[in-house]
């Protein structure tokens, strides 16, 4: 057996957590070749809960698991790492302005970046989940200078695969024969799912919907507000189907994407595209090495530019709230 990783999950006792913790003890990130030591990291009202999820880690008897650990402070938690899945965050309460979200979180990313970038090993990679992701990701980074930029992302893997499941349902293909969907610009209302480069069985995506209509009316805004329709269904926000996208970006920057396919992550900005450098931004991303690489030569049309425009520019206004608190 090769040597075990330890992976931290924050906000371990959360609907996400709970769900994501299994399918990382069960080998779906690294493989069934490679044990895992688990940390899960709460606030002190949910560490009673961590516990009964690290009991019922241990109830599974997984082969792979190694050891579970559960951790009230970022140190400890972060102590060694090579992967951390950031879902702790705080969420909007009712009346909240976006101004007040961004400073609590900044007050939890800010103290955890640190805390990372002390404690982490070397090749850590992280991956921010609780939202807003692109920009506590932005904070995170901002904390822990040492870690080289390509190693702290946000996640719009859960919109990427929205969007490919929407296309497959409007054109009755199953998900596995879509490739190359991307997700632009920040992972709120205002990003942008672009099928203009998708193909289905390797045809592009085009030959079967050349109707623009669709794509404004129904693709873009079902995809960016599926979080929401499943809150009505569900009453509860999507849990599973987070953990499980977590799961793909993990799994994927560690083995690579798929030949001849990519997906979606937000990381910081090579200017690729116009996009400012530096800026948490959602891309067509592949990975190769175990490094994200942006997808270079896409040609983007007035009809995407306009979108993607405004999806950047509410990051540069988050960024902008959160450089103006003293947090970037
Ligand atoms: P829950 O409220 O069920 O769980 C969050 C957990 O985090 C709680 O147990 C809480 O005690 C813990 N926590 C809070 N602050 C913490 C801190 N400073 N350190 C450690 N733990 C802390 O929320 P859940 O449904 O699991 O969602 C978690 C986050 O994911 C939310 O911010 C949510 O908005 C975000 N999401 C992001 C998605 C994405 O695609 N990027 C999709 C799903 C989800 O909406």
């Amino acid at each position: 057996m090769t040597q075990a990783v330890n992976v931290t999950i924050t906000g371990g006792a959360g609907q996400i957590g709970y769900a994501l913790a299994f399918r990382i003890a069960h080998g779906d990130v690294f493989g069934p070749e490679v044990p895992v030591n688990l940390h899960l990291l709460e606030i002190p009202a949910g560490v009673r809960a961590a516990e009964g999820v690290a009991m019922e880690l241990d109830d599974s008897a997984f082969p792979l698991l190694n050891s579970v650990h559960v951790h009230d402070n970022a140190r400890s938690a972060f102590d060694g790492t090579n992967m951390v899945a950031f879902v702790g965050a705080r969420p909007r309460s009712k009346g909240m302005e976006r101004a007040d979200l961004l400073e609590a979180n900044g007050g939890i990313f800010g103290p955890q970046g640190t805390a990372l970038g002390e404690h982490a090993a070397p090749d850590v990679r992280a991956l921010v989940i609780g939202n807003p992701a692109n920009t506590n990701a932005a904070i995170l980074a901002a904390h822990a200078p040492d870690i080289p930029a390509g190693r702290i992302t946000a996640m719009t893997r859960l919109d990427h695969n929205r969007a490919v499941a929407m296309l497959a349902k409007k054109t009755g293909a199953p998900a596995a024969a879509i490739t190359r969907m991307s997700i632009w610009g920040n992972h709120s209302p205002t990003q942008y799912p672009d099928l203009f480069h998708a193909l289905i069985d390797g045809v592009p995506a085009t030959e079967k919907i050349d109707d623009h209509e669709w794509v404004a009316q129904e693709f873009v805004p079902r995809v960016a507000q599926r979080g929401t329709e499943i809150i009505q269904a569900r009453g509860a926000s999507s849990a599973a189907s987070a953990a499980s996208a977590t799961i793909d970006h993990l799994h994927d920057w560690v083995h690579g994407t798929p030949k001849g396919d990519w997906t979606s992550v937000a990381m910081p900005s090579d200017g690729s595209y116009g996009v400012p450098e530096g800026l948490m931004c959602s891309f067509p991303m592949r990975s190769i090495n175990g490094e994200w690489e942006i997808v270079q030569g896409l040609e983007i049309s007035d009809f995407s530019q306009g979108y993607i425009d405004i999806s950047v520019e509410e990051l540069k206004q988050e960024l902008k709230i959160v450089e103006e608190l003293g947090f970037t």
